[in-house]
């Protein structure tokens, strides 16, 4: 049983903490969330009252009251939260091995989909460096093509069940319109669909899971896109 709510620092667009909002949802755990803005002014990420919770200036960030345990990193959150309070076992595995692989994936979706996704995202609409763009495009899309090959004859990345680490590659994975944007094969669903099958699959196969919808109609709610 989750006492209170949990202490949750997050914010409108970026996708990272949404994956705990899928977690939440999925656990039925109450949180109350606070969103920051970018940058340094009061109520931002580098702002002074939040760089003393979190030293690298990033969301999310949570307080569980029930435990006193603050943390950050979002799969590390994800990975906390399952384990106080996923009683059912809903994304428990069986084995050592398993147990390692949902680390390894929840590793290259924080160490590969993330900050390639982002310095996509970065290159193409803010700074318009098409040579840039074009090269974290192409970091995307091998990231890409290595989970659909992970993904050959399975429904699943481990277990063959589902886990913390097919949830936590979904707000990223949403944003593929906008971050292969111009992209010469890569830029409509349609095109992703071709090129990678089990991946395209799985996608929409999470997607369909009430929490992760739940999650995003309250994202769409925060973000005034309803
Ligand atoms: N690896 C971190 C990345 C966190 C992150 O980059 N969060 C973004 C929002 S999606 C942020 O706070 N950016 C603010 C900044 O970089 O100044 C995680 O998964 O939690």
């Amino acid at each position: 049983m989750v006492a209170t709510e949990i202490d949750f620092y997050s914010h409108r667009e970026g996708p990272n903490p949404w994956k705990n909002v899928i977690l939440f949802e999925e656990l039925g755990i109450p949180y109350k969330a606070t969103y920051l803005t970018f940058g340094g002014a009061s109520g931002g990420v580098e702002h002074e009252d939040f760089l003393k919770k979190n030293p690298a200036g990033r969301v999310p960030w949570i307080k569980d009251p029930a435990t006193g345990i603050e943390l950050t990193e979002s799969n590390l959150i994800s990975e906390y939260l399952a384990e106080k309070y996923d009683k059912k076992g809903i994304f428990a595995v069986e084995g050592e091995q398993n147990k390692l692989l949902v680390k390894q994936w929840l590793g290259f979706q924080a160490a590969s989909q993330g900050p390639f996704f982002a310095q996509a995202l970065v290159a193409k609409h803010i700074l318009k460096y098409e040579d840039s763009a074009k090269h974290f495009q192409g970091l995307v899309k091998r990231t890409i093509t290595t989970v659909d090959r992970a993904l050959r004859g399975k429904e699943y990345l481990v277990g063959n069940k589902i886990t913390l680490a097919d949830l936590s590659y979904i707000p990223w994975d949403l944003t593929l319109d906008t971050i292969l944007m111009g992209d010469s094969e890569a830029a409509t669903a349609e095109e992703r669909k071709k090129l990678w099958p089990n991946w395209y699959s799985w996608h929409n196969r999470v997607l369909q899971r009430p929490a992760v919808q739940k999650a995003l109609v309250i994202q769409k709610k925060v973000q005034g896109t309803e």
